[in-house]
């Protein structure tokens, strides 16, 4: 999404995460996506770097700059709150999620432990329609895909629950333009493919 909105034109191979590519691997040895390659050869291969890097090139819609409300914050404390969601609550959703691949979790003891952070948003929320002010910025867009992958878990479950600002905002995420433009499937990439291009 940061990628689309900084319209960073990028050659998109699509893959299957149980036949990485040769070329990534040699380029990305850890093996996850997503993995950007720029011109330059650089590689970077952590999403929340990704995103950075392409709204450091270009930034129109100013992620990085959310309004400086007082009880919202800056560039700063947004960094912070993405890597509080990444510490305090992607684990928890991994565990309710993929109970079964972890040994003797129980799913809903690790749903209970995400919702504190889900019931933190929630009440930020309540003080402006995105997580730092009126208008989206990066935090937005790099929190909203974890929470929309909590909801999806059970989703009826999740529809009851009392958080009424979370809920506006995740439709609000899911109704955006960044949201429903990268939302396409691709076929899967293999050496010799015509090239595709994307954002
Ligand atoms: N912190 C990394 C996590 C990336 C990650 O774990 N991606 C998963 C897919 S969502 C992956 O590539 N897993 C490797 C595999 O399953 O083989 C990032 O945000 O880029």
């Amino acid at each position: 999404m940061a990628l689309s909105v900084s319209k960073q034109t990028c050659e998109v191979r699509e893959l299957v995460l149980r036949n990485k590519p040769t070329h990534m691997l040699e380029i990305s040895p850890k093996g996850t996506v997503p993995v950007l390659q720029t011109r330059e050869g650089q590689v970077i291969e952590e999403s929340l770097e990704v995103m950075i890097w392409a709204l450091r090139q270009n930034d129109p819609e100013k992620w990085l700059q959310p309004e400086q409300l007082p009880e919202h914050g800056d560039e700063f404390s947004m960094f912070d709150l993405i890597g509080r969601c990444d510490v305090e609550f992607k684990p928890h959703l991994d565990r309710y999620k993929y109970a079964n691949r972890y040994h003797g979790v129980d799913p809903i003891d690790h749903r209970t432990k995400a919702e504190d952070f889900i019931a933190e948003l929630d009440l930020r929320l309540s003080n402006g329609k995105w997580l730092f002010g009126g208008r989206p910025a990066l935090a937005d867009y790099a929190i909203a895909p974890f929470i929309r992958q909590f909801a999806n878990t059970d989703i009826e479950w999740f529809s009851h629950t009392p958080y009424p600002y979370l809920h506006k905002w995740l439709n609000q995420f899911l109704l955006s333009e960044p949201f429903l433009s990268i939302m396409e499937k691709l076929p899967v990439w293999k050496p010799g493919d015509q090239i595709t291009y994307r954002y």
